[in-house]
C-alpha cells in the first residue's frame, strides 16, 4: 500500500501512527498517511525557522519568483498524477480536477510569482510644521513561519493558494492538509523539492486537527502567523488557540449563499450557471448557492429546470468523462448531509428531487453518495435555510420585491458569495452592492480573477486574500520615515 509521508527539513519522513486515505467513491483505502505528532511539529518549525536565517533569507524577489515558476511547470509536468491523485482522495469527476484544481494549483504560483515581481510599495511625501519635508516609504519583509491549514474540497487549489503567496514573500511555511485528502500536498512536496528550493522552505504535516498535527501548528510559539480555510467553528478555535501569542490569522470559513435571480434573466443562461453554482463538486464548495430566491413569475419554470439539470447529473465513476456528479467526501461528512435532508422533511419541506441514497448496485455502493436535491417550501427561519450543509443542495424560494430578494438573501450570520441573475444593469449594480457578502458575482459564479479580494463577511472569515491582499497578509511592512 502507498506510504504518504511527512516532508519535514528537505526529507520525506515516516508519522510514528498511520492513518488511512480512503476513496470516497467505493470506500476503499488507496493510501497509508503518516500522522506528525508534536515532535515532527516542532521538527518541520524549526527546520523552517532554520531556512529563514539561512539562504532562504537572503533570496531575493527575482529568485524567489523563478522558484515559484518552476513549481508551476512541476505541477504541469505531472498534470495527469495530480488529477488521478486528487480524483481518488476526493472522488470528484476527473474532468472537474482537469479544468478546476489541477490547472488553478499552478496558476496560483505563477500569478503570485508575477504579482511579486510587479508588487510596489506606499510612498508619501509628508510636509512638516517647520516647512521642511519627510519621506516616507514602506518596506516589505516576510512575517516569518506561516502555518497554512486547508480542507478537502479543493485540496490542491486552496493550499497553492495560501502557499504560492506565502512563498513569494519570502516566508517559510508549515502547511497541513486535510487529514482527507494527503495525496495531492504530499505530490506538492515532491514538485517543490525538486525544483530545489531549499530545505526547511516548505514543510508538509499529515494529521488531524484537535489533539493533532493541526492544533499543535496553530499553538506553536515558533509560528507567526495561522493562515486557515475551513468551516467556521474550526476557525474560532483557531482563534483562540492564536490568542495568547497574538498571532494574525487569515480565515476563508463556511457560507450559506444566496443566488438571487430576477424574472429578465437569460433563462438558460441562468440554469446552467445555478446548477453549478448548486452542485459542483457535488456542492462541497464554500461558494456554492444552498438558497436560491426566484422572483415569482419564474418560480415554477425555474425550478423545473434545475430538477432536470439535477437529474441530469450522472453520479459515475470518477475517471469516466461522462460523470458529472461524484460522491461525498466521507461517510461522516454523508451522515450529516443526510441528516439535513431529513431536517428538511421534518421542518415540512417539499422535495422537488433527490433526498436520498441513490443505488448503484456496484461497488459504489460502499461509496459516501447521496442524490443530489432541491427543496422548497421551508421558512426562512428553517435550518435548512439558515446552517451550511455543504452538499448538492439548495433550497428555492419565491420572492416579489427586489427589497424583498436583498432582506432574506442578507439575514445570514454568514457571508462569503452571493449570486445575481438578471439582464437590467442598473438593477445588477443596485443589488450586488447591497449584498452583505466578501464577492458578488453577476451572471457567473466562481469566475476568478486571481488578482481580486477573495474572503467573506461573518461567520464567513477574517480579511481577504487574494492578489495584494495576500502579498499584504503574507508580509509585514515597516514604514521607514526619513526627515529630508
Ligand atoms: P474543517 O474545519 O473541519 O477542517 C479544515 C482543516 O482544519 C483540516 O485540515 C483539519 O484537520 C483542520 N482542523 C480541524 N480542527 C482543527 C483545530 N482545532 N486546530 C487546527 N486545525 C484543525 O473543514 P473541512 O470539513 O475540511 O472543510 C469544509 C468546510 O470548509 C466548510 O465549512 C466550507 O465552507 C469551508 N471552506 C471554506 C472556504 C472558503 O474559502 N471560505 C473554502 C473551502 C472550504
Ligand atoms: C471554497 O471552497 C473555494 C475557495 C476558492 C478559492 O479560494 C479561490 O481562490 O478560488
Amino acid at each position: 500500500m502507498k506510504q504518504l509521508q511527512n516532508y519535514i527539513d528537505g526529507r520525506f519522513v515516516a508519522g510514528k501512527r498511520e492513518f488511512p486515505d480512503i476513496n470516497p467513491a467505493d470506500g476503499t483505502t488507496i493510501a497509508q498517511a503518516g500522522e506528525a505528532d508534536g515532535e515532527l511539529v516542532d521538527a518541520a518549525v524549526e527546520a523552517a525557522r532554520r531556512a529563514l536565517r539561512g539562504e532562504w533569507g537572503r533570496v531575493g524577489v527575482l529568485e524567489r519568483a523563478a522558484a515559484l515558476y518552476r513549481v508551476a511547470e512541476g505541477i504541469e509536468k505531472r498534470f495527469e498524477q495530480f488529477v488521478a491523485a486528487e480524483v481518488c482522495d476526493t472522488g470528484k469527476p476527473a474532468a472537474l480536477a482537469a479544468r478546476l484544481d489541477v490547472p488553478r494549483g499552478a496558476a496560483n504560483f505563477r500569478v503570485f510569482a508575477d504579482l511579486i515581481k510587479t508588487a510596489g510599495v506606499e510612498a508619501f511625501q509628508t510636509e512638516t510644521a517647520d516647512g521642511r519635508e519627510a519621506l516616507n516609504y514602506a518596506v516589505r519583509k516576510p512575517v516569518g513561519v506561516v502555518g497554512i491549514i486547508t480542507p478537502w474540497n479543493l485540496p490542491l487549489l486552496l493550499l497553492t493558494w495560501k502557499t504560492a503567496p506565502a512563498l513569494a514573500c519570502g516566508n517559510a511555511v508549515v502547511v497541513k492538509p486535510s487529514e482527507e485528502t494527503p495525496a495531492t500536498a504530499t505530490m506538492l512536496a515532491e514538485v517543490i523539492h525538486e525544483a530545489g528550493i531549499p530545505k526547511g522552505v516548505f514543510n508538509l504535516l499529515h494529521g488531524f486537527g484537535p489533539g493533532s498535527a493541526g492544533e499543535f501548528l496553530t499553538r506553536h510559539d515558533g509560528v507567526n502567523a495561522i493562515t486557515f480555510t475551513g468551516e467556521s467553528k474550526t476557525g474560532a478555535e483557531i482563534m483562540k488557540a492564536c490568542a495568547p501569542a497574538v498571532r494574525p490569522v487569515s480565515f476563508e470559513l463556511g457560507g450559506k449563499n444566496a443566488a438571487i435571480v430576477f424574472a429578465d434573466c437569460n433563462f438558460d443562461e441562468t440554469v446552467n450557471g445555478l446548477a453549478e453554482a448548486v452542485f459542483m463538486n457535488t456542492g462541497q464548495v464554500c461558494l456554492c448557492a444552498e438558497r436560491v430566491y426566484v422572483e415569482r413569475p419564474m418560480f415554477e419554470r425555474l425550478v423545473d429546470a434545475l430538477k432536470r439539470k439535477a437529474e441530469g447529473l450522472k453520479a459515475g465513476w470518477p475517471m469516466e468523462t461522462t460523470t458529472t456528479l461524484g460522491p461525498l467526501i466521507s461517510a461522516q461528512h454523508r451522515e450529516k448531509v443526510l441528516s439535513y435532508y431529513k431536517v428538511a422533511r421534518d421542518e415540512g419541506a417539499t422535495v422537488v428531487t433527490g433526498g436520498g441514497v441513490p443505488v448503484f448496485g456496484d461497488a459504489r455502493d460502499h461509496g459516501f453518495w447521496v442524490q443530489p436535491t432541491i427543496f422548497t417550501g421551508l421558512a426562512e427561519a428553517a435550518r435548512c435555510v439558515k446552517e451550511e450543509i455543504f452538499g448538492p443542495v439548495c433550497h428555492v424560494r419565491a420572492f416579489d420585491t427586489e427589497e424583498e430578494a436583498v432582506a432574506m438573501a442578507n439575514d445570514t450570520r454568514y457571508g462569503l458569495a452571493a449570486s445575481i441573475w438578471t439582464t437590467e444593469l442598473n438593477r445588477a449594480h443596485r443589488v450586488a452592492r447591497q449584498m452583505n457578502a466578501g464577492i458578488t458575482w453577476v451572471n457567473c459564479w466562481f469566475l476568478r480573477d486571481l488578482r481580486t479580494p477573495f474572503g467573506g463577511v461573518g461567520l464567513s472569515g477574517i480579511g481577504r486574500e487574494g492578489g495584494m491582499h495576500s502579498l499584504n497578509f503574507y508580509s509585514e511592512l515597516n514604514n521607514v520615515c526619513i526627515r529630508t
